[in-house]
């Protein structure tokens, strides 16, 4: 869909001309012999739930990260990215450890994130090589710019030297570099549908048997909408890793193995032995879960609007119960609820800021991007976006 009053973001093509350019003026040697790329994703329902064994169903988007590049005959590794949004390029040189020693973290922090794919990769040792990266994933923008560097790094070291090809176990080694070399007790939904994404189709993820069904969402009536905050609040690096907390305590108190094994009927049997932030923290995430399970109902019926009452009562959830969200967002949720034509609209990944997603029919689109500019207290960037296709690896010309 043309929409002049949402930005513009580059193609894959366009990147991997950027990436290739990098490479050539930092390295100066012949063109990369690789080239791959791993979407960022947005969210649809389903959140916090991944931590908890839940469902989620998120989509892959058709912003991604690019990684072009050349295998080296030593052990070590240079990286450069464009990284525009943090004044970049930016460039990074480290070596492999030659003994098996592990690749600890370290500086430049956004280094890790190669080192731990790395680290976690399914068929070591990991040869020298040299990279050069383009991205159209806003950076710390709550679209996992993150896990899409991770899993185009996996891609990438699977041209050089191929693994199993378990693509499951290519996310969970992902989520694995993520938690010991970014530090983030993250779940399995960014990498999995990074990994797993499928062109025309959201994905419902079940994150404990780690199966995903392909739900088709592909109707040119509709347009999903991402509005970017553009705050970041500070609380995101320490609240996560509380609310995890407390999730597994809570399912720990109701002597259950996860919160997805719990009931409604089971919290509030349990009510007096949970302290009230518990209780809460648990009931988001119990009615989250049976959300997620509703709303894959309603969009397999072309119900829409009842799946976007599905994402308000989300987002509702996520401010109220576990405290989340933040003013920015909530603002773009009204504003984004009083345009005619829109189904629904909430908060999309970890939250204290990132963006929101709104579900409505296509023609609403202008207005409501024009009504969100006028309401909202910041300076808001829009995607529309459309389901788009896992990590692959791409032709060079
Ligand atoms: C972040 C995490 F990385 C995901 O695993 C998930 O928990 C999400 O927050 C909240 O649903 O994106």
């Amino acid at each position: 869909l043309f929409c002049p009053m949402a930005s513009s973001f580059p193609n894959v093509s366009e990147l991997v001309a950027r990436a290739r350019r990098l490479y050539r003026q930092v390295f100066g040697e012949e063109a990369p012999q690789v080239a791959v790329c791993a979407p960022g994703r947005v969210n649809l329902i389903g959140e916090h739930t991944d931590y908890n064994q839940g469902f989620v169903l998120p989509m892959a988007l058709p912003l991604v990260t690019v990684v072009v590049g050349s295998q080296t005959s030593g052990q070590d590794v240079s990286v450069v990215t464009a990284a525009e949004d943090a004044g970049g390029p930016l460039r990074a040189d480290f070596s492999l450890p030659s003994d098996g020693s592990p690749l600890s973290p370290g500086l430049p922090s956004w280094a890790n994130y190669v080192k731990g794919v790395i680290q976690h990769y399914r068929a070591p040792p990991v040869p020298g090589f040299r990279a050069a990266i383009a991205s159209s994933v806003p950076l710390g923008g709550g679209l996992s710019s993150s896990a899409s560097l991770e899993v185009a790094f996996y891609t990438f070291l699977q041209q050089l030297k191929p693994d199993d090809g378990d693509k499951v176990s290519k996310a969970l080694a992902c989520q694995q570099a993520e938690h010991t070399h970014a530090g983030v007790p993250c779940g399995i939904m960014d990498q999995f549908v990074s990994v797993l994404g499928r062109e025309g189709h959201a994905l419902l993820i079940d994150c404990r048997s780690l199966e995903a069904t392909f739900v088709p969402l592909a109707d040119p009536g509709l347009v999903i909408l991402i509005t970017n905050s553009n705050v970041k609040h500070s609380l995101t690096g320490s609240e996560y890793p509380t609310r995890r907390r407390q999730c597994e305590e809570a399912a720990s108190i109701l002597g259950k193995a996860s919160l997805r094994d719990t009931t409604m009927k089971d919290l509030e049997e349990a009510r007096d032995r949970l302290d009230a932030v518990t209780y809460q923290r648990a009931r988001h995430v119990i009615e989250e879960i049976e959300r997620t399970v509703q709303a894959v109902e309603t969009l397999k019926r072309g119900a829409y609007a009842e799946f976007g009452k599905l994402m308000v009562e989300s987002h509702n959830s996520l401010r109220d119960l576990y405290e989340v969200s933040c003013k920015e967002l909530d603002e773009l949720v009204s504003a984004a609820m009083e345009v005619e034509g829109v189904f629904g609209s909430r908060m999309t990944g970890g939250g204290f800021g990132g963006c929101t997603v709104t579900l409505m029919q296509a023609h609403a689109v202008d207005r409501t991007i024009l009504h969100i500019k006028e309401r909202y207290s910041g300076t808001p960037t829009f995607y529309v976006t459309t389901p788009s296709e896992g990590a692959r690896a791409l032709s060079l010309p």
